[in-house]
């Protein structure tokens, strides 16, 4: 230890004993370790108050429903530059920081890929020393958490929000109309700090009526009492009309109170409102935040004197958009009879900004109020925001080309590609110690704020020690997870087996029914005497909507397979399957590491990025996938010997829906080997664990309809995942493999990514 580094630890400890001293009259031994977890969290929130936040002439707000946060701790203390010394100080009296670690509860602020994205991009836009904020809801009770009862999934209701958080409240409060009855919006900030950088801020609203109490049981409660429920749940249940209301209550008033923020900032700092642009860029998170276009410009036009075109200007040269996804289902199309119910005082503000499109245009793909009086939002973000961008290369060519065609017709200019990004901060340093250091080792520590340096991992592409490194994390990480199973999932699985993992949420897009009808194959070949040369341990995690029926019959499949499987002992020798309970980020932090092949198996042109791909593949996992979303990018960096593709191309499905010739039936009578599999879920076997209802009805999905195509990809599927278990038998090979993925993942950071929006979108310095 160099001595300057020792002087910094003894303050350190100085400084941590005083702190737990006057907090608890204790010394840190005598302290128990949630005692030290407060302590830590005092600590820590202290010091990132204490850093100077990103300063400069123009900011971004990055307003969305969803930042999937996941726990702070570890990675505040890794941002901060503290991380490896209160460990060590910890040491010095008996306590494990990683244990520490654990006490925190996991925020669940967001539902998947979209909310995650929108946590690396505040981890990003800090340490690039960018000012920028992000601006969501301040959600109790979060995402549910999930429960398995007899094969299926329960909901229950996710308490993260203890009394001692990262939270901090503030005196910053506004008032949100819904029509005539007022609520009052209350201000939380975290502060995300950049990796030794400064910080930004997470801005969180509450209402400040909100009562936790009215919750029942499970996740269910009053959805009419808005002043009391507003942010409780992070999208509730929609499948019925006050579901559906909620989420646009929700809508307006993260909109309503990002608005009067933005518009609060700009004023302090005697910004000329008329320029607004000039000082504030507002990046939309997909269509959620949509609101907040029409709510500034009705705010400029009654508060502050503008004309309407004046503030239809102004608003429009300030707000950008991100789509996330073409699935049609999934773009918001309001009834404009929900918005009139919520918001009324909007409704002039979107019958004129629909006018101006109509006047323009004749088309009515592009009108923003369809002859149904339903009110299409991202059709707002289009008209009104001066940039639409997509995920990945190939997501931002569909939207192009087929899906926002008619738009990109008349703006071509508005149209760029952001492909997603990641950070390492979590999703190496964080979660990845070992391979953090051992990838240090080689090449120095530059790569943690410039990701492309990882290439020069290559020149050590022959050296056998550093690949056998490679390796042993991998195994240690594996043994680690198997651990963790054993005590959380109660299964035993073996270390030396291949980890073959797909986590994500549920959705029939990402397929996960098609590794089911895999891991089906391969247990009937299994019994037909066929043994794999190796044991493989197929992990899933997910959470599906509760709303969603198909989505929780293929939980119900999956968990009624591991039931089958990991019970039979002509099988279980062989192969394990584990759907892990409450899939989350700190879990995700768990798999990662450990995974051999990473599933990313969504029917081309589906999936708008993935970036579960990335974190796989930066942490030397291989990928099998299709060429969807980040994965044709992943495929062109690492090159065919290094990744699996398989299935249908993007065109030939486009077409296929195009024609609506898909026929899953017929790929049923065709292939056998299909036959079998499919047959399977409504077998004896399967009937006698789970329950008839949710599994004839998954069968007949599959062969009367299969919407995502999963039949069309199956046998090819089947081959190439075969082939990749088979090769992985050539360890040396395989090494190396790993090693080209972790090499060219430094295009993946979300530096890179945050960058480029930088540079294309937001101009702040
Ligand atoms: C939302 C919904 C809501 C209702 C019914 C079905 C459905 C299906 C999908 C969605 C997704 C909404 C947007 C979203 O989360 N997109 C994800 O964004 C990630 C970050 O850009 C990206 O990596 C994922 O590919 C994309 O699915």
């Amino acid at each position: 230890m160099t001595l300057e580094r020792e002087i910094l630890e003894l303050k350190l400890e100085e400084q941590f004993e005083a702190l737990v001293d006057s907090m608890f009259h204790k010394t840190i031994e005598e302290c128990t370790d949630e005692e030290i977890y407060i302590a830590v969290l005092r600590l820590a929130k202290g010091m990132m108050h204490a850093t100077e936040p990103n300063e400069g002439h123009k900011k971004i707000y990055y307003i969305s429903a969803e930042f999937l946060i996941g726990k702070l701790l570890a990675n505040n203390l890794i941002n901060l530059g503290i991380y490896d010394r209160l460990a060590q100080v910890l040491e010095n009296h008996g306590k494990s920081l990683s244990v520490i670690e654990e006490i925190e509860p996991e925020p669940s602020l967001g539902n998947g890929g979209l909310g995650r994205l929108a946590a690396c991009f505040l981890d990003s836009i800090a340490t690039l020393g960018l000012p920028g904020d992000g601006i969501g809801l301040n959600y109790h009770f979060g995402l549910f958490k999930q429960v398995f009862r007899d094969h299926k999934q329960c909901a229950e209701k996710n308490e993260w929000m203890e009394k001692d958080n990262w939270l901090k409240k503030t005196d910053i409060t506004f008032d949100v109309m819904f029509g005539d009855k007022k609520v009052v919006s209350r201000l939380y900030d975290l502060d995300v700090v950049g990796y030794e950088s400064g910080t930004g801020q997470l801005h969180l609203f509450d209402i400040e009526t909100v009562d936790e109490s009215i919750v029942e049981d499970g996740i269910d409660f009053d959805k009419e009492a808005i002043e009391k429920n507003l942010t409780l749940f992070l999208y509730p249940d929609d499948s019925d009309e006050a579901g559906n209301l909620l989420r646009i209550y929700q809508q307006y008033f993260m909109c309503s109170s990002g608005a009067q923020l933005i518009l609060k900032e700009l004023k302090e700092q005697k910004n000329d409102l008329r320029h607004m642009y000039d000082y504030a860029a507002i990046q939309i998170n997909d269509t959620h935040p949509t609101m907040i276009i029409p709510e500034l410009i009705r705010i400029l036009v009654e508060d502050k004197a503008f004309t309407m075109d004046e503030a239809i200007e102004v608003v429009s040269r300030t707000c950008a958009y991100t789509n996330h996804t073409i699935l049609a289902e999934a773009l918001e199309k309001w009834p404009l009879e929900y918005l009139e119910k919520v918001v009324p005082q909007l409704i002039p503000y979107i019958k004129e900004l629909d006018k101006r499109v109509r006047a323009k245009y004749k088309d009515e793909k592009v009108q923003i109020i369809d002859k149904d009086d339903r009110v299409h939002m991202a059709h707002i973000d289009i008209h009104y925001g001066y940039s639409v961008n997509g995920v990945a290369a190939i997501h931002t060519e569909i939207l192009k080309d087929t899906e926002l065609n008619h738009f990109y017709k008349i703006y071509p200019e508005k149209f760029n590609n952001k492909t997603n990004g990641i950070t390492f901060r979590r999703w190496l340093i964080s979660c990845n110690r070992p391979l953090a250091d051992l990838i240090e080792s080689r090449i120095g520590k530059g790569f943690v704020k410039d990701a492309d340096q990882l290439e020069k991992l290559l020149a050590y592409k022959d050296d056998a020690a550093f690949l056998d490194a490679i390796d042993k994390i991998k195994h240690d990480k594996k043994v680690a997870l198997a651990a963790y199973l054993k005590e959380h999932e109660k299964v035993t699985v073996s270390p030396d087996s291949v980890f073959d993992i797909q986590i994500k949420r549920l959705h029939e897009y990402k397929r996960q029914q098609m590794n089911a009808l895999y891991i089906i194959h391969k247990y009937l070949e299994i019994k037909a005497g066929k043994k794999p040369v190796r044991p493989i341990t197929f992990i899933f995690g997910a959470k599906a909507a509760p709303a969603y029926v198909i989505a929780q019959d293929i939980i119900h499949l999956i968990l009624c397979l591991s039931e089958l499987v990991n019970n039979d002992p002509d099988v279980n020798e062989y192969m394990k399957v584990v759907m892990v309970e409450n899939y989350n980020v700190s879990y995700a932090e768990r798999l990662i590491p450990a995974c051999d092949i990473s599933e990313q198996i969504s029917l081309a042109s589906k999936e708008a990025s993935g970036t579960g791909n990335m974190k796989f593949m930066l942490n030397g996992a291989i990928t099998l996938g299709t060429s969807d979303g980040a994965n044709v990018e992943i495929h062109e960096l690492v090159g065919d010997d290094n990744i699996y593709i398989f299935g249908e191309k993007s065109e030939t499905v486009i077409e296929h829906y195009a024609k609506a010739d898909y026929v899953s039936k017929d790929f049923y009578k065709k292939s056998p080997v299909i036959k079998e599999a499919v047959d399977f879920i409504i077998s004896k076997q399967l009937l006698a664990i789970g329950d008839k209802e949710n599994l004839n009805r998954l069968y007949k999905e599959l062969l009367n309809k299969d919407w995502f195509m999963t039949l069309l990809d199956l046998e090819d599927y089947i081959k190439v995942k075969d082939q990749a278990f088979a090769d992985y038998e050539d360890r040396a090979a395989w090494k190396k493999k790993m090693l080209v993925n972790i090499a060219k993942a430094g295009f993946f950071s979300s530096d890179r990514t945050i960058r480029q929006y930088n540079e294309d979108i937001w101009k702040l310095n």
